[in-house]
């Protein structure tokens, strides 16, 4: 892909990058999305699986669909679009990734400043004590586990609709939403808030915004730019772009 003067020149000399990321980055992974034709919402019905609701009609139902998901992602590995990120974090002097996305597979790639605004499906934690589960047993593959502090039901450790995210999390993010002068939107179909209102934040504040996506998205019409295409295709080059910052390790 070619990139534009305008682009290049921005990717050459931006101090400070904020990169939000969705389901869209996992996808090369072979981690479904949740909108779109192959997506999770095509064959599940989010109300009856990602709302605390749902979870107290019917824990182990929606237990055990977050354990196939839970399965499905320790049987894949982080793709090229992950790896390049982290090579960015190397890059730039002042970066912060922020993703929507439960999967793990950003930290498993190596990448170290990250926010995690929708939690991880790799923890859960007790609804009456808080108290968090970090193993779990094999019996917790088809039935919600029980707390072995109070015997409160177990859940996983993810924002659910209606819920609020994490405070400190997305007060990390707005701030690096910010003072960004470049943001990156890669992966994500930018419908679900608060998340979604970082670009914009972003913008607000002077901020270069590009998206990165297969498909135009809510946001195509007001970034600078818009990338067509697979992430793990376009980020290896548009990292390569980036010159080594002064601080960093090259
Ligand atoms: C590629 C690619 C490739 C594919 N390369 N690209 C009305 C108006 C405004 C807001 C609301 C409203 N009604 C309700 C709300 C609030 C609600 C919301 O925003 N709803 C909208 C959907 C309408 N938000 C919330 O409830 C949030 N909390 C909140 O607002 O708290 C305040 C509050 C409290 C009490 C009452 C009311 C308000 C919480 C949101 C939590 C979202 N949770 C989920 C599930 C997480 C757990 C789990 O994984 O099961 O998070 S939903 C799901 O969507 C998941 C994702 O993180 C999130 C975003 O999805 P994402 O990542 O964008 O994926 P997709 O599938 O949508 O898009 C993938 C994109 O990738 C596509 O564009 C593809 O083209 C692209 N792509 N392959 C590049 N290779
Ligand atoms: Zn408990």
């Amino acid at each position: 892909m070619t990139f534009s003067d305008t682009l290049r020149a921005r990717l050459e000399t931006a101090q400070s990058v904020c990169v939000l990321t969705g389901a869209g980055i996992s996808a090369e992974s072979g981690v479904p999305t949740f909108r779109g034709e192959e997506g999770l919402w095509k064959k599940f019905r989010p109300e009856e699986l990602a709302n605390f609701h749902a979870f107290i009609r019917n824990p182990d139902l929606v237990w055990e669909w977050y354990a196939y998901r839970r399965k499905l992602i320790h049987e894949v590995k982080p793709n090229a679009g992950h790896y390049a990120l982290v090579e960015l974090e190397r890059r730039v002097k002042e970066f912060t990734l922020v993703t929507q996305n439960v999967d793990n597979l950003h930290r498993r790639a190596g990448s170290k400043s990250m926010v995690e605004l929708h939690g991880n499906i790799e923890r859960s934690y007790c609804i009456d004590c808080g108290a968090i589960v970090e193993e779990l047993d094999i019996d917790s593959l088809t039935k919600a586990p029980r707390c072995v502090h109070c015997g409160g039901l177990v859940r996983p450790d993810v924002v659910w609709f209606g819920e609020m995210l994490p405070r400190e999390a997305f007060s990390r993010a707005e701030q690096a939403a910010r003072h960004c002068d470049l943001f990156l939107c890669i992966g994500t179909s930018a419908v679900v808030y608060p998340a979604a209102s970082l670009p914009y934040t972003a913008f607000d504040q002077g901020a270069f915004v590009v998206e990165i996506n297969r498909e135009r998205t809510e946001l195509s019409t007001r970034a600078h730019e818009s990338l067509l295409g697979a992430a793990g295709e376009i980020l290896p080059q548009l990292v390569s772009c980036f010159s080594h910052q002064e601080g960093n390790t090259p």
